[in-house]
């Protein structure tokens, strides 16, 4: 297809852009970390959705070189803000991978490489992995996380919840980290049900030592209820949409 072609040159092209996120600590309002999600400016089309393009660029193959080009970008941008001092708040960008990058035997030597020429360090970095990523092949993806777990790289299990995983897997994968997926969130204040499902994934979580992120935080009430949950960190509308570059900045300086 056309768009397909079209992806094939957006990198050289430079219409690939990222944007980011803020993650709130709840109790202190505080950027606890930023992430990044990418986006893509088409010519014709306007700015499209990794929704869309994501898909088209794993069929392709082409997903290594998006996943490539955000990775470096990301940890480019972070060592920015890094830079700016005593006004940035936060250390941490989350960055998407992949499930195709995931299982890439050379990750961490990526990584690695990523590291040394931004000075970056490893806990400067979280990588946000899927459930159906890790479950495609769960043996070679547990020695990849153990790889970038010694580096002191931050794990994080995106969408959780959504995917086919069973809890079993859980405590065999080497992550430090839960995003609570954001269709929970939604329920959250509309029902029982919906409040003792995030409770449960809550103390899940802690009981495992992991760190909790709920997503797609939308209202006050939302917001309220996973403060008495004791979740410590959030993303979401209420806060901040995904921000270009120059937004973030402000954000920072505001
Ligand atoms: O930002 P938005 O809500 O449009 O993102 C839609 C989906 O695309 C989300 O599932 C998100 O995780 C994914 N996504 C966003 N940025 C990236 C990226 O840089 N790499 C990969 N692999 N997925 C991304
Ligand atoms: O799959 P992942 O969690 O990485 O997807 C992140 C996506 O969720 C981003 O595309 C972002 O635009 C979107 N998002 C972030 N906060 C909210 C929110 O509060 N509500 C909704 N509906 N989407 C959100
Ligand atoms: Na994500
Ligand atoms: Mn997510």
């Amino acid at each position: 297809s056309r768009l397909e072609n079209d992806l094939k040159g957006a990198i050289e092209k430079e219409e690939l852009t990222l944007y980011y996120q803020p993650i709130f600590d709840l109790e202190t309002q505080m950027i606890q970390g930023v992430e990044a999600l990418v986006r893509w400016q088409h010519p014709q089309n306007g700015l499209i959705s990794p929704q869309f393009f994501i898909p088209i660029a794993e069929e392709t193959g082409y997903i290594l070189a998006i996943d490539n080009w955000v990775l470096e970008t990301a940890c480019h941008q972070m060592k920015q803000w890094l830079t700016l001092g005593s006004n940035c708040q936060f250390s941490k960008v989350s960055i998407n991978i992949s499930s195709y990058q995931c299982l890439q035997k050379n990750l961490t030597q990526k990584i690695r490489k990523i590291l040394s020429t931004t000075g970056l360090n490893p806990s400067n970095i979280t990588l946000e992995i899927t459930e159906t990523a890790l479950i495609q092949d769960p043996d070679s993806a547990i020695v990849i996380l153990n790889q970038l777990k010694d580096l002191g790289i931050i794990l994080s299990l995106d969408d959780f919840g959504t995917g086919y995983s069973s809890l079993s897997y859980l405590h065999y994968f080497p992550v430090d980290t839960l995003k609570i997926d954001r269709s929970f969130i939604s329920n959250l204040s509309k029902n029982k049900e919906g409040l003792e499902i995030v409770k449960t994934i809550i103390n899940l979580g802690r009981n495992l030592n992991m760190d909790i992120v709920a997503e797609g935080i939308e209202t006050d009430e939302q917001l309220k209820l996973l403060k008495q949950l004791n979740c410590q960190y959030g993303q979401g509308y209420l806060f901040s949409k995904p921000l270009a570059v120059d937004d973030m900045n402000q954000l920072i300086n505001s």
